[in-house]
């Protein structure tokens, strides 16, 4: 009796530090709609994947998981498989979180994408997706995405719908060739890309080596790397 009476006191506080446990950046707003964008613990995958990601709590509105972020050139993107799979980079700056966390968010809630990019000009534009997700890494990761809403920078992304993701080290890409190494980065590359967010950071315009730099094709053509890029999701039904 003495022992069940102890239960009953503990338990009620370990079934709500499990329930508190953020899954994304989402949660972190909607426990609190004060905080701030910055740095933030998040646990995509179970109480053991404690992972530090941006959260943007600014844009629309907020409550966005940043999963991939270039903004200086200080961290090398082209990695192989088991780097993009567990992900890499530093959640203060330049970031890959990892197939493996994306592919558990997407499938536990429905998410939108969004897609902000910044020129060397000032200019900033953005892409949106209404539907996003990730399949299993048995699947090849496979991307799918739809819905797409035009903030200025074309749509570069649903040709890649439905493509695996490809790195040097492992081709899964729909050419003959191998995509990741022709184009210096990792992505979900067909025939090969409109879209190279993971290529070589090259401060700019450079038309020495096509198409290799950080591109989104339908905003700055195949010979302009830009300044900034960062993809984000939200969960849909947060949006409302
Ligand atoms: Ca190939």
């Amino acid at each position: 009796m003495r022992a069940f009476a102890a239960l009953l006191f503990l338990l009620p506080v370990a079934v709500h530090s499990q329930l508190s446990l953020p899954l994304d950046c989402a949660d972190i707003r909607n426990h609190d709609n004060r905080q701030l964008s910055g740095v933030y613990t998040i646990f995509p995958i179970g109480s053991t994947s404690a992972v530090r990601v941006y959260c943007d709590m600014d844009t629309d509105r907020g409550g966005w998981t940043i999963f991939q972020r270039r903004m200086d050139g200080s961290v090398n993107f082209y990695r192989g498989w088991d780097q993009y799979k567990a992900g890499f980079g530093f959640a203060d700056g330049e970031y890959w979180l990892g197939l493996e966390s994306l592919f558990h968010l997407t499938l536990r809630k429905k998410y939108e994408l969004r897609v902000d990019m910044e020129d060397w000009e000032g200019g900033r534009v953005f892409a949106l997706y209404s539907s996003f997700s990730v399949d299993p890494e048995s699947f090849g990761y496979s991307l799918f995405v739809s819905g797409f809403n035009d903030g200025g920078a074309g749509d570069s992304l649903s040709g890649h719908g439905g493509q695996k993701f490809s790195t040097f080290d492992k081709d899964q890409d729909s050419s003959t060739r191998n995509c990741a190494k022709i184009y210096r980065g990792a992505f979900w590359y067909g025939n090969c890309h409109s879209a190279n967010p993971n290529g070589l950071y090259l401060w700019g315009s450079d038309e020495t080596h096509y198409a290799t730099g950080v591109e989104w094709y339908y905003w700055k053509g195949n010979n302009y790397s830009l300044k900034t890029i960062s993809m984000k999701i939200r969960p849909v039904s947060s949006h409302i």
